[in-house]
């Protein structure tokens, strides 16, 4: 799936700004907020989550349908016979309907990943139209990731779900208006190799129209414009003698530019995408990239800032990567959901290695039964994760391999967040989703992220992953405090992971909820100098476990949560505050890791 983009042949509008906004409290087919304009309507910037922008506290915990409007005026340049018009929503969490004027559109079902709407029968070139997209934020288990509303006795919706982010909702990300000519590239497939000096290219150019191999051209740009290989034909392979590849730390980017070209040598249509010429690999309990061991050190991370909740800004954009460069950290996860596209464009730009995430987070219901001792609903069930559920799951993994797959930074799928993979059901959720993740893209590796309480001996799917992706709360949930047992349990379990397994291993989360500012003598919990011994004791133990590939420290900031007993307005695990000032532990990670780099570096 292609990333709009204003091109010669294309044009490209941007509809983020402030939109007309209300909650539809009744009925979505009764009430019709589409139909007219919206009456004594807020108005609500776009991109940005809603809940936290106005002061009723109805709008922040609103559960159901809300809307936004505006109006829109189709350029007078534009030709109904020559192009097709589209609506982009970047994101409409968690399910979005698009409206011109009276009419309905497309409906699509996923909070984080894109989809277009075909309006060029509905709009004329100079008039303007009414634009309605409506959006719910309701978790069920028919969604990714799963919820469940239940009405109280008073009427009003409450939304339950098993994840440790706040539900933003909303049109988070960009809105888009854009043209494509009749005949044109609808997506490109890249997968790179490299032969000795040779960088390798392999193609798919798809077209709406059949057109002859010769009509489509493809050039590929160095970094300074220089074509430097050609081709033709929709599927094909390109060769870049001497290239420069892209590297953890030191990207390198090539245009690869497709063109269809008409009979008479006219420019129909045409298409660039950035292209990281590079290889990753598992060998033993190794990750190469480039056939070189690379060891992961970074963050997960979540998109979340005070008042835009899960807005995408591109200030905190660029100043994250500034603290992720900072810090010495060479990757991140996108924990727990496809982030938005110009963070993955900034990591192919800026040579920062990506685990890509699916929302399939919450798919596991002994993790709340567990911590308060209840009994446990069986997660694997038709009453929560079913079979629906899955195929949900499975649209997840199509929809967001078809964004992320041209991206050099994206190294590994990440298929799930803590699903209860020991639980009696799990392999035969799982199997057909790896089945298919392998399928639609057989060039990366893929690992599911695991829980605390699926150890080695427990774990039933282990087996059917690339990578081991290990979160770990020794020291916190587990041993809260007592580090000295902490060590020695963490230490065990791993070498028991290894034993059995020979894969290579990435903590993928471990952390301990610390107040910026407070300071203890005896390094209790809580306190900026206990989250310090906390991460020095797990690093003792990652260089003492020979298949340890890599540490994701969990959070990048401290982030907005539900309402929970354990939880004092958001999760505190960050190595920054949520407004990204430093704790000491920052300091700590920073000569570690910028070590770690230089390592990789000189090797
Ligand atoms: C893990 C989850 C993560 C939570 C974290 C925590 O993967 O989303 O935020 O625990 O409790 O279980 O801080």
């Amino acid at each position: 799936m292609l990333k709009p983009q204003s091109t010669l042949t294309r044009e490209l509008i941007s509809l983020d700004g402030l939109w007309k906004f209300g909650l539809v409290t009744g009925d979505l087919e009764e009430e019709r907020p589409w139909a007219r304009p919206l009456s004594k309507p807020l108005e609500c910037p776009v991109p940005a989550s809603y809940n936290d922008i106005f002061v009723d506290r109805s709008i922040h915990d609103h559960v159901g349908w809300v809307c936004y409007q505006r109006q829109i005026i189709v350029p007078r340049g534009w030709s109904q016979e020559r192009e097709r018009y589209f609506v982009r929503v970047e994101a409409a969490t968690h399910r979005g309907r698009v409206y011109v004027n009276d009419t309905f559109v497309v409906e699509h079902i996923g909070g984080y990943t894109p989809f277009d709407a075909d309006i060029t029968h509905l709009v004329k070139p100079g008039e303007a139209f009414r634009l309605s997209i409506t959006v719910n934020n309701e978790l069920t288990n028919m969604t990714i990731p799963p919820g469940s509303v239940e009405v109280l006795t008073n009427g009003k919706k409450k939304q339950t779900y098993y994840h440790d982010f706040y539900n933003y909702a909303g049109l988070a990300r960009s809105v888009w208006l854009y043209n494509v000519p009749n005949k044109h590239i609808v997506d490109t497939t890249i997968v790179t190799d490299v032969q000795g000096s040779t960088g390798i290219i392999k193609y798919t150019v798809e077209t709406s129209e059949s057109v002859s191999s010769e009509q489509v051209e493809i050039s590929v740009l160095d970094e300074n414009e220089n074509v430097v290989a050609e081709a033709s034909g929709a599927q094909g392979e390109v060769r870049i003698d001497s290239a420069n590849l892209w590297q953890p730390g030191a990207a390198y980017l090539y245009q690869f530019k497709a063109q269809i070209k008409s009979a008479e040598e006219q420019l129909v249509d045409t298409y660039s995408t950035a292209t990281g010429i590079r290889t990753i690999g598992v060998r033993g309990n190794k990750f190469l990239i480039n056939n070189k061991p690379f060891y992961f050190t970074g963050f997960g991370k979540h998109e979340d800032t005070a008042v835009r909740g899960k807005g995408h800004d591109q200030a905190y954009m660029v100043h994250d990567f500034q603290l992720v460069d900072w810090t010495g950290a060479n990757s991140f996860r996108t924990s727990h959901y496809p982030y938005a596209e110009e963070v993955m464009e900034f990591a192919d730009r800026h040579g920062i290695v990506v685990i890509d995430e699916t929302a399939a987070v919450g798919l596991n219901l002994a993790i709340s039964s567990g911590l308060f001792g209840g009994v446990v609903t069986p997660t694997w069930s038709p009453d929560y994760c079913n079979d629906q559920t899955r195929e949900v799951h499975a649209q997840a993994i199509r929809e967001l391999i078809a964004r992320d797959k041209n991206h050099a930074c994206v190294v590994l799928w990440s298929i799930a967040n803590e699903p209860s993979s020991s639980e009696e059901g799990a392999r035969e959720y799982f199997e057909p989703l790896v089945k298919l993740t392998r399928e639609l893209d057989p060039s990366r590796p893929i690992c599911f992220v695991n829980v605390m309480f699926a150890t080695y001996d427990k774990d039933l799917i282990s087996d059917l992953f690339d990578v081991l992706c290990l979160n770990r709360y020794y020291g916190w949930y587990v041993n809260m405090g007592d580090l000295e047992t902490a060590e020695s349990k963490l230490e065990e379990e791993l070498l028991g992971w290894e034993k059995k397994y020979g894969k290579p291993m990435i903590m993928t989360e471990y952390g301990a909820d610390t107040l910026a500012g407070l300071h203890s003598l005896h390094d209790l919990p809580w306190s900026e100098d206990f989250q310090v011994r906390f991460y020095e004791m797990y690093h003792r133990v990652h260089d003492r476990v020979e298949s340890m590939i890599g540490e994701q420290v969990w959070n990048f900031a401290d982030f907005q949560t539900s309402i929970q007993i354990f939880r004092i307005d958001g999760n505190k695990k960050g190595i920054f505050t949520r407004d990204r000032k430093p704790k000491a532990i920052a300091h700590v990670l920073r000569e570690r890791w910028t070590k770690i780099k230089a390592q990789w570096e000189a090797a």
